[in-house]
C-alpha cells in the first residue's frame, strides 16, 4: 500500500507552511512572516505508533511561474506531452538560480505526490495565480486547492471561482483553527484524489480517531495523578529553636506552595508533550490565565467553587450539606455559638486560599522539632487545580501546530462551577476518601480518571 504524499505549493506566503504544520502536527515546521523562509522541499511524516499514515511536503513558493510556463509552452506541441516537458523543465534548470524555487516545489510533484494548493482567500485573485495552476495542471497529478482565510478580507467567492477551473476539490481551510474534524474531513477529501489513496487515508484517520481518544485518557491519568500528588503532599524541616518559629513557618509554607506549583507545570509539560507540544513550555511565563499562580485570588476566583457548592458536594461535612449557606462570606458570625454554625464556620475559610494546610510542630522521638506542612487541607484547592488542568487540556486540543503565539485564553475558563451537581459530588466523593485514606488506593485513581472523564468537555456550553 502507497503512502499518500502531498506536496503543498503555492505563492510565498500564503500559509503553505502554516498548513503543513497543522495537518502534519509538528511544531518543527517553521513558519514566518517572511516570504522565503522555506528554501527547500522539506518533508514532514505524521507517525502514529511507528507507522507513517502520510507525508505532507513542504515547499518553497513560485518565484517566476509565468516564466516558467512560457518555457514549458514553447518545449510542448500536444496535451500529451505536458507531463513529460513539466519533468524536463525541472531537469534541465536544476542549479539554475532564476528557477531554484520551482525546481524545488514540482521536484516531488513529478515524483508522484498530491498537489495541496494553497491560496490566501482574504486578498484578491490576481492573473499572477494562473501561471501556477496552469503548471500544476501540466503536472497531471491529483490536486486539491485549499483556501486559507489569513487576513480580514474575504474574496472566497472570486478565489472559488478562480480555482474551480483549475482543480476538481476547492475547500476553504483556516491553518490556524482548524479544529480535528476539520483536519480529517480534509483528509477525507484527499482520499478522493487517488483510488490508492481512498483506503490508507481512510485508515489514518481510524488510526487518530483512536490515537486522540487514547490521548484524551492519557492526559487525563497524568491530571489525576498529578491532582492525587499534589494532595497528599507533606514538607518537613527540623524546627530551629534559635530561631523565630513564625519565620521558619512561613518560610516552609512558601517552599510547600512553591513544590506544589512546580509539580502543576510539570504535570502540564507532560501533557504538552502527549499533544507533541515541546517548545510551548519555553513560553510557559507568557500564557496568560494558566500562567497565574495555582494560589493566586484570581485563580481561585476563577476555579474555585462557590461556597455552596462546596458545601452541597457534602465535603464540609453531613450534617452542613443542603443548608443554605453563603454566611461565610463576611467572616464566620452569623451561625457562632450553634454546633452547625461552629462548623460552617470552621470550614469556611479553608475555602479560599488563605488557608492552604496546616503548619504543625511536631516532637521527635530523638529530641527536638520537626515542622510540617500539609497534606493539602483546603476544600476548593482540588477544584481550582483541576480546573486549571481541565482548561490547559481544552486548550491543547483546540490548538494547531501552526500557532506560534503563547496559548491565550481562547475560552471561557472551565469552571467546575458550571458541571453538574452530580459531577461534582462524585468528585468531592474521591478526595474526601483521599484526604482520609491518603493516596494509596489505585482505585481512587482510576475513580478520579473517571470522574475526570465525564468532565473534560466541560464548559463547552457554560452557565449564563
Ligand atoms: N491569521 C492567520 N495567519 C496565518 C494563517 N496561515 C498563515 N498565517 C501567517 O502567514 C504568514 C506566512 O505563513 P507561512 O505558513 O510561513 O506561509 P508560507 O510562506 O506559504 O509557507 C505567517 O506569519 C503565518 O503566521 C492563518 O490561517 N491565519
Ligand atoms: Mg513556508
Amino acid at each position: 500500500m502507497s503512502t499518500p504524499r502531498f506536496a503543498v505549493v503555492g505563492h510565498p506566503n500564503k500559509g503553505k507552511s502554516s498548513i503543513v504544520a497543522t495537518l502534519a502536527s509538528d511544531e518543527q515546521v517553521e513558519i514566518s512572516a517572511l516570504s522565503g523562509t522555506t528554501r527547500e522541499a522539506q518533508e514532514y511524516p505524521l507517525v502514529v505508533d511507528g507507522e507513517t499514515l502520510y507525508v505532507l511536503i513542504d515547499t518553497p513558493g513560485f518565484q517566476r511561474a509565468r516564466a516558467a510556463l512560457e518555457w514549458m509552452q514553447a518545449h510542448a506541441t500536444t496535451s500529451a506531452e505536458r507531463a513529460q516537458v513539466v519533468r524536463r523543465f525541472v531537469e534541465q534548470h536544476r542549479g539554475d538560480a532564476r528557477f531554484e524555487a520551482e525546481c524545488r516545489l514540482l521536484t516531488p510533484v513529478i515524483g508522484g505526490a498530491g498537489i495541496l494548493y494553497v491560496v490566501d482567500g482574504s486578498r484578491p485573485f490576481g492573473h499572477e495565480y494562473e501561471a501556477e495552476m496552469e503548471i500544476l495542471r501540466w503536472t497531471g497529478q491529483p490536486s486539491l486547492a485549499l483556501i486559507n482565510m489569513i487576513g480580514a478580507g474575504d474574496y472566497r467567492r472570486e478565489w472559488e471561482n478562480a480555482l474551480g477551473q483549475y482543480f476538481r476539490i476547492v475547500r476553504v481551510f483556516n491553518a490556524m483553527d482548524a479544529d480535528f474534524d476539520k483536519r480529517l474531513q480534509l483528509l477525507l477529501a484527499f482520499a478522493q484524489l487517488r483510488e490508492d489513496w481512498q483506503a490508507p487515508l481512510e485508515r489514518a484517520v481510524g488510526v487518530l480517531r483512536a490515537a486522540q481518544v487514547e490521548r484524551r485518557s492519557r492526559a487525563v491519568r497524568l491530571i489525576a495523578e498529578c491532582l492525587v500528588t499534589l494532595l497528599s503532599y507533606v514538607r518537613e524541616v527540623p524546627l530551629d529553636t534559635t530561631q523565630s518559629t513564625e519565620r521558619q513557618r512561613a518560610e516552609l509554607g512558601e517552599a510547600y506552595r512553591a513544590e506544589l506549583i512546580r509539580r502543576e507545570q510539570d504535570c502540564r509539560r507532560e501533557v504538552e508533550s502527549l499533544y507533541h507540544y515541546e517548545r510551548l513550555q519555553r513560553r510557559e511565563t507568557a500564557v496568560e490565565i494558566l500562567d497565574e499562580d495555582l494560589f493566586s485570588s484570581l485563580s481561585w476566583r476563577l476555579f474555585g467553587l462557590t461556597r455552596r457548592q462546596l458545601v452541597a458536594t457534602g465535603g464540609v461535612g453531613g450534617a452542613a450539606a443542603g443548608s443554605v449557606i453563603d454566611v461565610a462570606v463576611g467572616g464566620h458570625s452569623l451561625f457562632l455559638g450553634s454546633g452547625l454554625g461552629a462548623l460552617i464556620g470552621g470550614a469556611s475559610a479553608w475555602f479560599t486560599a488563605d488557608r492552604i494546610a496546616e503548619t504543625k510542630v511536631l516532637g521527635r522521638p530523638l529530641g527536638g522539632h520537626l515542622l510540617r506542612v500539609g497534606p493539602m487541607r483546603n476544600l476548593n484547592f482540588p477544584y481550582v487545580v483541576l480546573g486549571r488542568a481541565l482548561l490547559h487540556l481544552r486548550m491543547l486540543e483546540g490548538r494547531t501546530h501552526a500557532c506560534r503565539e503563547p496559548m491565550a485564553l481562547v475560552s471561557a475558563p472551565v469552571s467546575l462551577r458550571t458541571a453538574g451537581h452530580r459531577q461534582r459530588a462524585e468528585l468531592e466523593k474521591v478526595f474526601a476518601k483521599l484526604r482520609k485514606q491518603g493516596t494509596g488506593d489505585p482505585l481512587q485513581v482510576d475513580r478520579l480518571c473517571r470522574a475526570i472523564e465525564s468532565l473534560a468537555d466541560v464548559g463547552d456550553d457554560p452557565a449564563p
